[in-house]
């Protein structure tokens, strides 16, 4: 006899207490509340097949509340999955196990997308079903054909970045998003009445969603709930009441079952209260044969797509598009144009130069701009919009949302077959930093294109101009910032961006810049991260490290010292990252290892110096801008903050002076 699907979701729910137990650490409450709703989407409507969790058109699943962990790897597991294993789960949040404190896109197959930060679940979840509806309109139904399944808190719901999501899935008409709210009223403090007394509902339907509600812990009514949202054609959100920690008799609807042990004498009296087997971790036997055989439900549906793919006429094209691997046979004829007609030119419209190239070669890009996009240069000629209307389109308007856009780059680039590039003003990556760290801590290859790169914005002002952001994004682990010098710079790092695995940010000037790369070069030399522009003429007696715009100032500079007989390399350092990753050899080649009296070391960049010690030295001359910049014409706030040839080149006698450096 089939179990009940009280029965199966109580398998959840003992596995939830049970590693919350054993580590003594965790969130029993929502797996617990959430049981029969994750039950009757896991059974009956999500499309997957636990034997190969990478099948493509296996309809996503986004666990927005991360915290519910064990929710997933609960799921993961009573459906056959490889991993997490038993003993996984029994190793719930202990180091090196799979079953980490919040779910891990890079640990387990299964699990979509990185969760934990509220609010992201559902915008990477936006951007995963922009990149179902791009690749259906361009390969059809056959190949592509999926849906995107979450389950949000009222946390997820309340964070900022919902509204954008939100706002954005309804303008886009993403009816393939279906949202399970777990209504429970209660978040970490208490009550839900302590912080919200919006209209969640009427704010989605404000939204143009598609709204309904059902009980979410009876299996049949969620089951109703999904097919209603199923067949509405816009996305849709599911409210399911439920009660935090259901099962656990003293404890269930309050907060101190969100994120702790139950504790032995709870944990016993749910197992009553539930009808559950007395061992831990114990699913009964024709409770885990359910679980698994609807772990087999879509094998059948694989098998059929399996068989469109073969006879698909566009197989090899899809499965490449997948593969993701990018040619970058477009940059030496691009280069080769470009440096047959050098001029003065703008990084971020040098970026646009070389998108148009990119843009016809490589297909999967997806492009956009926060409603910046005259500024940030990043729509080319061929690009059509991306519309409810135009699902075919690869250019997105994502509007004034800079962190949506960011989480919905994420959901793309994790979803697979698109390469999502956007952009806005690089002092707004602190719109959107959360879901940059999300990039980087993911592998998501997203290309922030960010424009307006330092004071050399002018007449903005301080508000717009970005200080501290290069060096501080250059401290997130797993990102690449890339400041390019000119257009064949520019061009080099998108080519390095678009090859890379991980996400890159491109730091791009408003302001025109000279060329300073003029001849054709065997390789990219960008990839090295630094590379030594300029030869010292005279005896080596400065190095100058510059990035962006500051090359250019740097090579002035350097003139002026080699007329006063001081030897002066410029090197040019677009990335930072990648120079630390080159072996020692190279490093010492660029930055000899000797005193700063024998060769002085020199940074210069337009923003905070806090940092460049790393490559000058405790006793380097750092060049930099270490307070808010200025409201005026561009040429004006880099005179005024000393970043012309002239007051570098000055400055870097006084100090050789100053230090008696001969
Ligand atoms: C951006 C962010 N802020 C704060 C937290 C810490 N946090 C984890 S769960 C939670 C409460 C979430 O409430 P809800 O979504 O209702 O979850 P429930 O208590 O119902 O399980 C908070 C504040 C977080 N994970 N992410
Ligand atoms: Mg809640």
């Amino acid at each position: 006899m089939q179990p009940t699907d009280r029965r199966l979701a109580n398998a959840i729910r003992a596995l939830a207490m049970d590693a919350v137990e054993a580590a003594n650490s965790g969130h029993p409450g929502m797996p617990m509340g959430m049981a029969d709703a994750a039950t009757a989407l896991f059974t009956r409507h999500l499309k997957f097949d636990a034997a190969d969790p990478r099948w493509p058109d296996r309809d996503r699943f986004v666990l927005s509340a991360g915290h519910g962990s064990m929710l997933i790897y609960a799921l993961l597991y009573l459906t056959g999955y490889e991993r997490p294993t038993l003993d996984d789960i029994k190793r719930f949040r202990q180091l090196g196990s799979p079953t980490a404190g919040h779910p891990e896109n890079f640990e387990l197959p299964g699990v979509e997308v990185t969760t934990g930060p509220l609010g992201q679940g559902v915008a990477m979840a936006v951007g995963m079903a922009i990149a179902e509806r791009h690749l259906n309109a361009v390969y059809g139904d056959e190949l592509v054909d999926h849906r995107t399944f979450v389950i949000a808190g009222d946390g997820d719901l309340m964070e900022g970045v919902n509204h954008e999501a939100v706002g954005l899935a309804g303008h886009l008409g993403l009816g393939r998003l279906i949202v399970l709210w777990d209504d429970n009223q209660i978040t970490i403090d208490g009550s839900t009445d302590l912080s919200r007394n919006e209209d969640v509902v009427a704010r989605h339907q404000a939204a143009q969603w598609h709204t309904c509600e059902c009980d979410g812990l009876n299996a049949d009514d969620v089951s109703r709930a999904v097919e209603e949202a199923l067949a509405d054609p816009r996305p849709s959100l599911i409210r399911c009441r439920t009660i935090i920690g259901f099962g656990a008799p003293n404890k269930q609807g309050t907060a101190a079952t969100h994120g702790a042990a139950l504790g032995k004498h709870e944990v016993a009296a749910a197992r009553a209260e539930l009808g559950l087997e007395t061992e831990e971790f114990a699913v009964p036997d024709d409770v885990l044969t359910a679980w698994r055989a609807a772990g087999k439900r879509g094998a059948v549906d694989h098998a059929l797509w399996k068989e469109r793919l073969e006879e698909s006429s566009r197989k090899d094209e899809f499965l490449a598009r997948l593969n993701g691997k990018v040619s970058d046979a477009w940059l030496r004829p691009y280069l080769h144009k470009l440096l047959a007609e050098l001029k003065p030119v703008a990084t971020r419209k040098a970026s646009e130069m070389a998108l148009e190239a990119i843009n016809l070669a490589i297909p999967a890009t997806i492009g956009g701009s926060a409603d910046l996009t005259g500024s940030n240069n990043t729509k080319t000629k061929a690009l059509e919009p991306l519309t409810a209307d135009n699902y075919a389109g690869r250019y997105l308007y994502y509007g004034i949302r800079e962190f949506g856009m960011a989480a919905a780059m994420n959901g793309m680039a994790l979803h697979g077959g698109v390469i999502p590039y956007g952009g806005t003003f690089l002092v707004f990556t602190d719109y959107a930093r959360p879901a940059i760290r999300l990039s980087a801590l993911q592998r998501a290859r997203v290309i922030y294109v960010m424009t307006h790169d330092s004071i050399g914005l002018g007449e903005d002002g301080p508000t717009h101009q970005p200080i501290e952001h290069l060096q501080s994004l250059r401290a997130m682990p797993g990102l690449e910032v890339f400041r390019p010098a000119d257009a064949v710079e520019t061009a080099e790092c998108w080519a390095l961006a678009l090859a890379s695995e991980t996400p890159s940010i491109l730091a791009l000037t408003r302001q025109n810049l000279q060329p300073l790369r003029t001849e054709a070069a065997d390789e990219n030399l960008c990839a090295r991260g630094a590379y030594r522009l300029k030869s010292a003429e005279n005896a080596r007696k400065a190095i100058i490290l510059a990035t962006g715009s500051e090359v250019e100032i740097a090579l002035g500079a350097a003139e002026q010292l080699e007329a006063q007989g001081i030897g002066t390399d410029v090197v040019s350092m677009p990335c930072t990252e990648r120079f630390d990753a080159q072996p020692w050899d190279y490093r010492e080649e660029i930055l000899p290892d000797v005193s700063n009296r024998e060769i002085l070391r020199v940074s210069i960049e337009a923003g905070a110096t806090y940092g460049w010690e790393r490559y000058v030295g405790l006793h380097g001359l750092k060049i930099g801008i270490d307070r808010f910049g200025v409201s005026s014409p561009a040429a004006d706030a880099y005179d005024y903050f000393g970043l012309t040839p002239d007051k570098v080149a000055a400055r870097i006698t006084d100090f050789m002076k100053q230090r008696g450096i001969e």
